[in-house]
């Protein structure tokens, strides 16, 4: 079981310092246009009426959504009062502090070691990035120690279980599949296979679906009692992987996904690009399902947790 490292040595320290760093620089590079189109109200700018309403575009413009702005803007109005702000500088640091305490019900760790092995569930939206944030969370875990089974339910088509196939090389653990099988009993075999080779997790990669294809819903229902079938605890995470770059709709997909599975936690990926990130305040506003994993590239290391503080501080600081 893995635990958490109690005093890793100063070099690996540093080691993991750098990784998250530059991991932070890709984050706020991709949320730059974004930030700076918020930024850009408190230049020169008097605490009036008008910073609050081109505030309020600006966070629309971000993808935040209209519930979450509206909260944003009368928690900083409450904020620039208590504090007696005098200048638009003070009231950009009150705003990073309020998406910061918005978002902090979302900062919640994945925990593994509970159950042996620990089923995780992914599903998504075609080309969210479940398939390439396995294979990041793959090396995430195996950094902590645990050893990955990874489930290939993605059997609609050939080239998505080679896909997994590459990532699990990469990560040298082993897969389940089975050419043309049906998911939920690869799934089955997986959990079964976790289970007799003592694995501390399995990760069930799921085929791509919208959540108006309602007979592709029924199916990703199926794997999960099928799972539950092979463990009764199981599975114990349900992750929806959402594309940072989808906006409004990434919200819709977490409301949709969520009452059809029950979800667990999100891996929000693709915030290198040109994402907006408001999309995170709408979900902790009105689905606030934690946020285990941010991705912010293609590569093994580009995936990291979830930090509130850090992102406020990516997008506004
Ligand atoms: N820039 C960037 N690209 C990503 C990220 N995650 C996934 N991708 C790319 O998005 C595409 C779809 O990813 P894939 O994992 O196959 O999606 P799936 O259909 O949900 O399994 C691939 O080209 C990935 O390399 C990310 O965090 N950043
Ligand atoms: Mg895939």
């Amino acid at each position: 079981m893995p635990a958490p490292v109690a005093a890793p040595a100063p070099v690996a320290e540093i080691a993991v310092a750098t990784e998250r760093k530059s991991w932070f620089d890709k984050l706020k590079t991709g949320l730059r246009k974004t930030g700076t189109g918020i930024q850009a109200v408190f230049v020169n700018a008097q605490i009036d009426d008008a910073l609050y309403e081109e505030l309020e575009s600006a966070l629309l413009m971000a993808d935040t959504g209209v519930k979450a702005t509206e909260f944003l803007l009368e928690d900083l109005r409450g904020r620039v009062k208590r504090q007696m702000a005098t200048n638009a500088t003070q009231v950009k640091a009150l705003l990073a502090e309020a998406v910061a305490d918005l978002l902090k019900p979302l900062e919640k760790p994945l925990v593994i070691g509970q159950y042996t092995p620990t089923v995780i569930m992914v599903a998504g939206v075609n080309g969210a990035g479940k398939t390439t944030s396995i294979g990041k969370l793959t090396k995430h875990l195996a950094n902590e120690g645990a050893s990955v089974l990874l489930a290939a339910a993605d059997t609609f088509r050939a080239a998505a279980r080679e896909q997994l196939l590459v990532w699990a090389d990469r990560n040298t653990v082993e897969i389940v599949s089975n050419e043309g099988g049906d998911p939920s009993a690869v799934s089955f075999d997986a959990v079964n296979a976790g289970k007799a080779r003592g694995k501390d997790v399995v990760l069930v990669d799921t085929a791509g679906r919208l959540p108006t294809q309602l007979h592709l819903m029924d199916e990703l229902k199926k794997i999960k009692r099928v799972v539950t079938k092979a463990d009764a605890t199981a599975p114990h995470e349900v992750l929806l992987v959402i594309d940072g770059n989808t906006g409004q709709n990434a919200l819709a997909q977490v409301k949709a996904f969520d009452e059809t599975l029950g979800l667990t936690g999100l891996i929000v990926t693709k915030l290198d690009g040109t994402a907006k990130g408001g999309v995170l305040c709408a979900i902790a506003r009105e689905r606030p399902i934690p946020v285990y994993f941010i991705g912010v590239g293609e590569k093994l290391e580009d995936l990291e947790t979830f930090s509130a503080r850090e992102f406020a501080q990516a997008l506004l600081g």
